[in-house]
């Protein structure tokens, strides 16, 4: 029976009706063609379950992610959330709509010049997004994002709560279901509403008594373009059927749209209520086609989170394992505060684990304080000033750190996949390197490996499962161990925690790494899922999952940890906002390295690439105990050209006669570029005390100056650190030497500084430092001057030996000169 409603539906064409018939066959075809592409990982994902009482199947189809915002790939349809039976569509979500300004299509300005009037702003509740629909046999159909039905595979079902908070509230009505079902058939529409109830799941706005519940804000047309009602409409129909509303405001003009968000936005409130956000409604000038943008409150929601984890990560790992971000004096105030009430309250602990409470929390210590969020933020300002003030007199660590990034997973829960798209993001910083690329026995080839990209990079991600407390333990003593030259207090421990729980009970986890390394198959160095190897890797994964030991922050070797990331393995695409997870995680702990958060596209291409990625079976990572260091450090003597002159000038000054000078310059074997070398690697061979002090030099001079200079600085021919605020050297020409090989300067280091200036308290670790200015031939090496040099000083030879002292003057000593390391 047509359900009579309170007003007018919009009125569709015969013609239009036609039109959108075919276009949904059309759709559909494509949809299962591409689907059949690439089953797991191609464009569209296809999930089939029946519809929840009946014996109906339902078809769901998802796109990634990222494919909605690629200017490379062109989708069939832009609707987030579609679900089919036979050639219907029975559920349409909006299409993909995006924050103000995340890309330049959705910037102020193109906003203004492509979309038309009159802008409806919406308050955007903060819950999880369903639709609703009907059947002809008056049966409702509630659908989240991409599930609808009962399922045994999913802990939490929110399309069943869902279904069961509205089959209430039509009871409280009196309504009964057919009817909406009904409604929703006849006019053939999708009513779109969010889910909010604290008692089922905590987001960041508190939603709980009253405002429990499903709030309605769309009603779109069941057909491939996106066609929506008014808002008015939506409210109508949300009435009739008892959903909660969704408040909303018109504006003409673009305009007054904007001067209104800049004002509000100082509040962050809408008619005295706290909202994260708005979603504004309007038309895309050119076809005046629906067209949705968004705009959300940074804060106080940053800072909500940051409360919140900062909770959590208290209560897993006590005071030691808490890191701050942005908001970190705030932080530390309510850790402050909520210490005393968490500890003796394990239930409190253990529900704020469960995402139980955490508004209460939040919300106790603001009453406490006297002040709102926005408004603590605010004072924050001037004790971050403050902050500031004591970084710059040493206070806090300003140093350079290294960050040794250790992964906690199971076989293909993505740590090769997400660790390659970070490096991908940010190659001069992060390096990567893969357990199963070392030929075995690995012993401690892994962490050897690691610290050598170390010298090079502040990052390097340690890709294995590390999947038991010994094999944690293990990576920590092979850093203690083999780690000769990063200082302690320096390097930090990052885990990626793939997994929070006991994966053993997380049957999605089973279905989502099979399926992958099933779909992997033999695209991989040691595991071959592909023909008949399924079963033996399906018995690997199982093993590596009936093992698995999770993260405890709260006992050794865990609590090392100077960091804990927690990602999820929830859906097969989960690595991509694990990708962003850590990204965000780095920029805000690991500060001192100034990242900049990659734009929306980059990280696409990133993780493309990342995906993408076929092992190379011969790909074996050579390393032999511990790391390597610079070859050696020298002192360049920027000006070549005026050391010569004054070589000439001593020569001439004589009136003798310089024959392998003389060579050297008319067979144009002078050295163009000049240097000192202070002290060489090898050096460390010949006994204890040049082992240490080649160590010291690695630790106060690379590490505390050269790992800090800009990448980006002009660099010396043939060194791989630039020039500018590197640490320096002053010296003294003392000798010019030659015999009938090669000539050279003996000189002496008076000194030698840090960036900053302070003074390096450490010998020349060569016995006789020189500038070799050049060899007769190239079979002859510079090395050859500490040979004359030591005939000279040490035996006093003459034979066929020309030697020459510089004069004691300011003239012949040079300060400032450059210290580099040479590889
Ligand atoms: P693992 O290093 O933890 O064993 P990976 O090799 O990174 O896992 O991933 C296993 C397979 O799953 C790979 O073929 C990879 O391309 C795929 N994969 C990982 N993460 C995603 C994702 O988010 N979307 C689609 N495929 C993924």
């Amino acid at each position: 029976m047509p359900v009579k409603l309170p007003f007018e539906s919009v009125k569709i064409s015969p013609d239009e009706k036609l039109q959108d018939k075919q276009d949904t066959i059309e759709l559909i075809a494509q949809l299962e063609d591409l689907a059949k592409r690439h089953p797991k990982k191609g464009a569209v994902r296809k999930f089939t379950n029946l519809i929840a009482d009946t014996n109906t199947p339902i078809n769901s189809w998802k796109f990634n992610e990222w494919d909605y915002a690629s200017k490379k790939v062109s989708l069939p349809t832009y609707a987030r959330g579609l679900f089919t039976k036979g050639n219907e569509i029975i559920c349409r979500g909006y299409n993909k709509f995006y924050n103000v300004n995340e890309f330049l299509e959705v910037s102020e300005d193109q906003l203004k010049k492509n979309t038309t009037g009159p802008y409806t702003l919406t308050v955007k509740s903060n819950g999880c997004i369903v639709f609703i629909s009907g059947l002809e046999d008056g049966t409702l159909v509630v659908c989240s994002k991409h599930s609808t039905g009962v399922r045994d595979d999913i802990q939490k079902n929110h399309a069943m709560a869902a279904q069961r908070a509205l089959e209430s509230q039509l009871i409280g009505i009196g309504q009964g279901k057919e009817r909406l079902a009904s409604a929703l058939y006849e006019l053939k529409l999708t009513a779109v509403a969010e889910f909010c109830d604290d008692s089922f799941e905590e987001h960041v706005l508190e939603y709980k008594n009253d405002r429990a519940g499903l709030y309605l804000h769309g009603l779109n047309f069941n057909t491939p373009r996106f066609r929506t009602y008014p808002m008015k409409k939506v409210n109508e129909f949300g009435q009739m059927f008892g959903f909660k509303e969704t408040k909303s405001r018109r504006f003409e003009t673009f305009e007054e749209l904007i001067k209104y968000l800049s004002n509000v936005a100082n509040e962050g409130t809408f008619e005295g209520e706290e909202v994260e956000g708005f979603v504004v409604r309007c038309y895309r000038t050119e076809n005046h086609e629906d067209f949705f943008f968004k705009y959300k409150f940074e804060e106080p929601y940053l800072l909500y989170r940051e409360l919140r984890e900062v909770t959590k990560q208290f209560i897993r790992g006590g005071p030691q394992n808490v890191h701050f971000g942005k908001h970190k004096l705030i932080c530390m105030d309510y850790l402050k505060y909520i210490m005393p009430l968490m500890h003796d309250n394990q239930e409190l602990r253990e529900q704020y684990l469960d995402n139980q409470g955490i508004i209460e929390l939040r919300k106790k210590y603001f009453v406490a304080r006297g002040k709102t969020g926005l408004e603590v933020i605010d004072e924050e300002v001037s004790m971050a000033k403050l902050e500031d003030e004591m970084r710059l007199l040493s206070f806090g660590d300003s140093q350079i750190c290294k960050y040794a990034v250790v992964t906690v997973a199971t076989i293909g829960c993505g740590k090769t996949t997400t660790s390659l798209a970070l490096a991908n993001l940010f190659p001069n910083i992060i390096g990567h390197i893969q357990n199963d690329n070392i030929r075995r026995p690995v012993g401690n080839k892994l962490v050897a490996g690691a610290l050598e990209i170390l010298i090079n990079r502040p990052i390097v991600i340690l890709d294995k499962n590390d999947h038991k407390f010994i094999e944690r333990k293990q990576i920590f003593d092979d850093f203690d161990q083999l780690n000769e030259v990063i200082p302690t207090s320096k390097l930090k421990f990052i885990c990626l925690n793939f997994l929070r729980n006991r994966p053993q009970e997380d049957k999605d986890l089973w279905n989502i790494t099979r399926e992958r390394i099933l779909e992997r198959g033999d695209n991989h160095q040691t595991i071959k899922a592909a023909g008949k190897g399924i079963t033996k890797a399906e018995k690997i994964i199982q093993g590596f999952i009936k093992r698995f030991q999770p993260v405890d922050p709260g006992r050794e070797p865990d609590s090392k940890f100077d960091l804990i990331i927690n990602l999820d393995v929830t859906s097969p695409d989960s690595s991509y906002a694990n990708v962003k997870t850590v990204v965000d995680n780095l920029i805000s702990f690991a500060s001192d390295l100034n990242l900049t958060r990659p734009t929306e596209e980059q990280f696409q291409e990133a993780f493309k690439s990342a995906l993408d990625y076929k092992p190379s079976v011969n790909k074996i990572v050579h390393s032999k105990g511990g790391p390597r260091a610079p070859a050696y450090f020298g002192i360049v003597i920027p000006n070549a050209e005026e050391l010569q002159n004054k070589v000439v000038k001593l020569i001439h000054s004589t009136g003798l006669d310089w024959k392998t000078y003389e060579t050297l310059k008319n067979t144009d074997r002078l050295l163009n570029d000049l240097h000192v070398t202070i002290i060489h690697y090898k050096s460390r061979k010949t006994n204890g005390e040049s082992r240490a002090l080649w160590n010291m030099y690695v630790k106060q001079v690379f590490f505390d100056d050269l790992t800090k200079i800009d990448e980006n600085s002009p660099k010396i021919k043939g060194c791989s650190i630039p020039l500018p605020s590197s640490p320096t050297a002053d010296i003294k020409l003392e000798k010019l030497c030659s015999n009938d090989k090669l000539v050279c300067i003996k000189v002496s280091v008076l000194g030698l500084y840090h960036a900053d200036g302070r003074e390096i308290h450490l010998t020349a670790g060569n016995k006789f430092p020189h500038v070799t200015l050049g060899t007769i031939s190239s079979e002859i090496k510079s090395v050859e001057s500490n040979n004359l040099l030591n005939d000279i000083c040490e035996f006093h030879a003459t034979n066929g030996i020309q030697c020459l002292d510089f004069e004691d003057s300011e003239e012949n000593t040079l300060k400032g000169l450059p210290i580099f390391a040479y590889y």
